[in-house]
């Protein structure tokens, strides 16, 4: 069905182009023009981080943090917009240096715990159940600083408190390998699903997968897609690309291999991603070089981009594909694919 999917970013998408390097080359876009240029971008649902939707929580009490959510929540109303989902940040306060839930540091657990339930409180005020989880810190720089299993476990526990705070709340773990950590506990889709089902709701427990983390997993996405399609935890994705094993790219989608962006769409188009109101999600950043006028065309190519990957999928010759498949003639498909992608 065409235009049936939903596209989403975060505000961070739209950035001064600060790297570990160098420092910001674009203005700031204040956070209420970004809001304000959504839908001119095509798109109609923000993702939040807890700071995002209520700045500097620190010091503020929970009225004021529901009041300010609250009043958010009228704003994306009146602009027309919906909240997809909040995504505790728990990887620049002080008391997450050696991760939150997983820190040695009893104080520093608590924090990463306490954090993640305004979170939820801002996710509810915005009308909405889904919290996102990509565990930045929740790893070691050196093996020997933490046990794994232990790690595991304080993981779960804290998902499980998550979990018990709010009856409703879902949870999508964001999977990712390394960066800014040495080693990640929760690297991939596997990793993401099978610690779900070690929680006391393991039904509350989907992923967030996004194409750059699987492929610095060394994973094909759309594969990783459909692992967990398979298991119903597809809840929503951060499409992008990148450019092999580097640092997190955060490229345009299907900047870098149009193929590998063609299957994405194409599992998430065939099975229906969508139909429980799932979004599609874009985590994609702006080249450092480019310049401030036109500082939001990472978004929309990676919007054109899916819609065409989405065309050039639906008008594939299946007939003359399965008959490739039966014939078990692989070397014609790939290059009936190839050409298909290109347009001849
Ligand atoms: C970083 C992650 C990050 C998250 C975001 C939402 O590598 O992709 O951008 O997706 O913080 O949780
Ligand atoms: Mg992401």
């Amino acid at each position: 069905m065409a235009g049936k999917f939903r596209f989403t970013f975060g505000p961070w998408n739209i950035h001064e182009g600060a790297d570990v390097f160098g420092p910001a080359v674009r203005k700031t876009i204040e956070f209420e023009k970004k809001l304000e240029m959504y839908k001119n971008l095509g798109f109609s649902g923000v993702q939040f981080h807890d700071d995002d939707a209520v700045p500097v929580l620190e010091g503020k009490s929970a009225s004021q943090i529901a009041s300010e959510a609250r009043s958010l929540k009228q704003r994306l109303d009146d602009m027309g917009l919906k909240a997809e989902f909040v995504a505790p940040r728990l990887w620049e306060d002080s008391r997450t240096i050696d991760g939150g839930y997983t820190s040695n540091d009893p104080a520093c657990r608590k924090y990463a715990i306490e954090r993640s339930k305004i979170c939820i409180d801002i996710t509810k005020e915005l009308g909405i159940d889904l919290v996102v989880l990509w565990l930045a810190r929740e790893g070691s720089y050196i093996r020997e600083s933490k046990d794994s299993v232990v790690a595991t476990e304080r993981l779960v526990d804290a998902i499980n408190v998550m979990l018990g705070y709010d009856p409703d709340i879902r949870i999508c773990v964001e999977p990712k390998p390394n960066e800014p950590m040495d080693h990640a506990y929760i690297p991939t889709t596997g990793h993401a699903i099978a610690l779900g089902m070690l929680t006391d709701d393991a039904d509350r427990v989907g992923v967030n997968i996004e194409s750059a983390h699987a492929i610095l997993a060394g994973l094909d996405p759309s594969d990783e897609m459909g692992f967990a399609l398979a298991h119903n935890k597809l809840w929503t994705v951060h499409l992008n690309d990148q450019n092999g094993l580097k640092f997190d790219q955060d490229k345009s989608f299907g900047s870098v291999d149009l193929r590998r962006a063609f299957n994405q769409v194409r599992i998430l188009d065939r099975h229906d991603y969508g139909k429980n109101g799932e979004w599609v999600g874009l985590d994609v950043k702006a080249m450092r070089t480019q310049k401030d006028e036109k500082a939001t065309a990472h978004l929309t190519n990676s919007l054109e981009m899916f819609n065409l990957l989405l065309k050039a999928s639906r008008s594939t010759d299946d007939a003359k594909i399965d008959s490739f498949i039966a014939e078990r003639n692989y070397e014609a498909l790939d290059l009936y694919i190839m050409k298909h992608i290109m347009g001849r």
